[in-house]
């Protein structure tokens, strides 16, 4: 075969396998074979020596014009795969967008939460403003301006938290109370939530940090009457208008008269049952006339002013009515048991 004609032949062939290739590895070797240092091409132009003087020109420009042509055709391949392979990537990564997102789950309130935002709600309908204090108080603002005697067994060490010669955690938040009473001149209405400390061995019923929202009503002709009507309208609010309240007679240093009240049994409707021991009634709150001691004490005339206050316990008020069984659940935050109040 003469020159002229393998050279024909290396072009058509290369044409041929340019054609014809699986991936960039393969489209290499077919380059690397026809127009390589050692490939089919430049084995061809070392024999351009046997050659006429005439010949080797003309020969020189056809071999020219196969390695361009091959080079081309390469180049022409190269892009095809680099199409081919967006192409790919593209179909590949492509979004739908009209796919539905991923859902993140929604976090919940904290039951104690659930429940203090809803007496919040009720006592603010009724024109009470919410007041926050400090849970790290003085023995001044959560004994001595709330008439409890020096010798009271709640400022016992036993009982209560201190820090130091004066500082304690709060029992109570009527010691937000106090401030308030000192600040403001009356009519007062406010109500304040949060948590307070009292040493108590931890059981299922009890834990040294509980929570409260006491509330506090001064103004001048302010009688039992006004909260026997408040407390009456806050627990048909929370237990229904058919619920029964009733009063009893207590003790509080920081009230007189004091009372203790109950509603009937929300479980029994008053029959009686496991919830009420058998009595038809439940507990829920302190309450009392505010003593003329607290009112003086905190720059108010008890000649010219009277109010009552009541304490209502959070945590009990929660594990009731979540059918509850220990108080401690409250407070471990595992988030199988909160996971449970999810979107109430
Ligand atoms: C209770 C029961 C009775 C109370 C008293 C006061 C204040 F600040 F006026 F003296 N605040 N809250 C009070 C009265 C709290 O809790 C069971």
């Amino acid at each position: 075969m003469s020159i002229r004609e393998q050279l024909e032949e290396i072009k058509q062939n290369g044409l041929r396998e340019l054609e014809n290739f699986a991936d960039a590895k393969e489209l290499d070797n077919i380059r690397v074979r026809y127009l390589g240092k050692k490939g089919e091409l430049t084995a061809i132009l070392k024999q351009m020596g046997k050659l006429s003087a005439e010949e080797r020109p003309v020969i020189g420009q056809i071999a020219n014009e196969v390695r361009q042509t091959l080079e081309a055709a390469v180049q022409k391949s190269l892009e095809t795969l680099k199409e081919k392979e967006m192409a790919l990537r593209l179909a590949k990564e492509t979004v739908d967008v009209t796919l539905p997102g991923e859902s993140k789950p929604l976090g919940g309130l904290h039951p104690l939460s659930i429940v203090q935002n809803e007496l919040i709600d009720i006592f603010q309908s009724m024109g009470f403003d919410i007041v926050d204090g400090p849970e790290v108080e003085t023995d001044y603002y959560c004994f001595e301006a709330l008439n409890v005697p020096k010798d009271h067994p709640a400022r016992d060490m036993q009982d209560t938290f201190y820090l130091g010669d004066n500082l304690l955690l709060r029992t109570q938040t009527s010691a937000a109370q106090a401030r308030v009473m000192e600040k403001r001149t009356p009519p007062i209405r406010i109500v304040c939530p949060g948590r307070v400390y009292r040493a108590d061995e931890v059981d299922a019923t009890h834990s040294p940090v509980f929570h409260q929202m006491e509330g506090l009503v001064v103004d001048k002709g302010i009688t039992m009457c006004d909260l026997k009507g408040c407390l009456e309208q806050f627990a048909h609010e929370i237990y229904g208008p058919e619920t029964k309240v009733r009063f009893r007679p207590s003790f509080f240093p920081f009230t007189e008269p004091s009372v203790e009240v109950d509603v009937s049994c929300s479980e029994c409707g008053g029959k009686g049952c496991r919830i009420c021991k058998g009595t038809g009634w439940i507990e829920i709150l302190g309450a009392g006339m505010v003593h003329p001691n607290v009112l003086r004490g905190c720059g108010i005339d008890p000649d010219v002013y009277s109010g009552f206050a009541f304490g209502i316990g959070l945590d009990r008020l929660t594990t009731t009515r979540y059918k509850i069984s220990d108080i401690r659940l409250l407070f471990e935050n595992d988030q199988r048991f909160l996971d449970q109040f999810q979107g109430r």
